[in-house]
């Protein structure tokens, strides 16, 4: 089993309100369907539809009035679902046949980390030859009424619970950088180690500087790394590097090497 996530700065604009790249989703949707691979399960992240309207209803902010929640909630997450309309339509056309699923409606989280998790349809789907697709969302969370459930954690939990052995998070930059790359001056680096990731994300010192999306996505992409999956990290607006990274050719990117990385296929007892 792989999972493949596809970042919402690749499937749109980040700098847009509901901005769709229906070019780039076409071809990906293209390249995932020539390496023929049927086991895999796809989740798509937010871009400027999810972030966008939790955004604008203030639903990242600690203290946020809660009168306003239920409708940011509720708006969220139709945002996300149009996103989702958009990309089954396109990837339709193109021989994907994804069958949607709205992560918060199998998923609860506990403090923002996915606590219940229901995967019966997914495994369903799967076995329908249907490619299930996933994606983040604002979610019910036990303690704290809602969460927002970023799609990089939901591929993790998912490559965990259906043992993938390989999982790639597409974005629109080359993989890991010193700095960030829209800064310029920034080195990519080919392989990262949960390591220095950890030092990263604790202050320690390192000469990284990761803020954001991208910290997060490397803090999650760890947890599977330290198991040994194989974890990359490549570039979604240049033609053929998901494909290449699918089916196992060298590409340039990154990979996050945890570890075990030898010989792992699975999860933990
Ligand atoms: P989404 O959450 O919408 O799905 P995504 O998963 O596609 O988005 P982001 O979270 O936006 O991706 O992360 C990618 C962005 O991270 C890049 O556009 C880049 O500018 C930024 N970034 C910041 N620091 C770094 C870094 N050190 N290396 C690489 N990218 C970085
Ligand atoms: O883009 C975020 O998912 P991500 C989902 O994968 C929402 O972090 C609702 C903003």
């Amino acid at each position: 089993m792989m999972v493949v996530k596809l970042g919402g700065s690749v499937l749109t604009d980040k700098s847009r309100p509901l901005s769709f790249n229906e070019d780039v989703s076409g071809r990906l949707a293209d390249e995932i369907v020539s390496t023929g691979e049927k086991e895999i399960i796809l989740i798509h992240g937010g871009g400027s539809y999810g972030h966008y309207t939790a955004l604008a209803y203030g639903l990242d902010k600690i203290g946020k009035p809660v009168s306003q929640v239920p409708l940011g909630f509720l708006e969220t997450h139709m945002s996300m679902r149009r996103l989702t309309d958009r990309l089954v339509e396109v990837f339709y056309r193109r021989g994907l046949r994804v069958y949607p699923l709205t992560a918060s409606s199998i998923a609860i989280t506990r403090r923002g980390r996915i606590d219940s998790l229901y995967i019966e349809s997914i495994k369903l789907a799967l076995e329908m030859g249907l490619t299930p697709l996933l994606h983040g969302d604002v979610v019910f969370d036990y303690e704290d009424g809602f969460s927002i459930l970023s799609g990089d954690q939901i591929a993790v939990r998912l490559a965990l619970e259906f043992e993938a052995y390989k999982v790639i998070f597409v974005v629109d930059v080359d993989g890991v950088y010193d700095r960030d790359p829209k800064l310029g001056g920034a080195s990519l680096i080919r392989e990262i180690s949960v390591e220095s990731i950890r030092n990263i994300a604790s202050g320690g010192r390192s000469s990284m500087d990761v803020t954001g999306g991208m910290i997060s996505k490397l803090i999650e992409a760890s947890i599977l790394a330290e198991k040994g999956v194989e974890v990359y990290i490549v570039n979604g607006l240049k033609p053929g590097r998901l494909y290449k990274a699918i089916i196992g050719l060298e590409v340039e990117g990154t990979r996050i090497i945890g570890g075990k990385t030898l010989g792992y296929r699975g999860k933990e007892g």
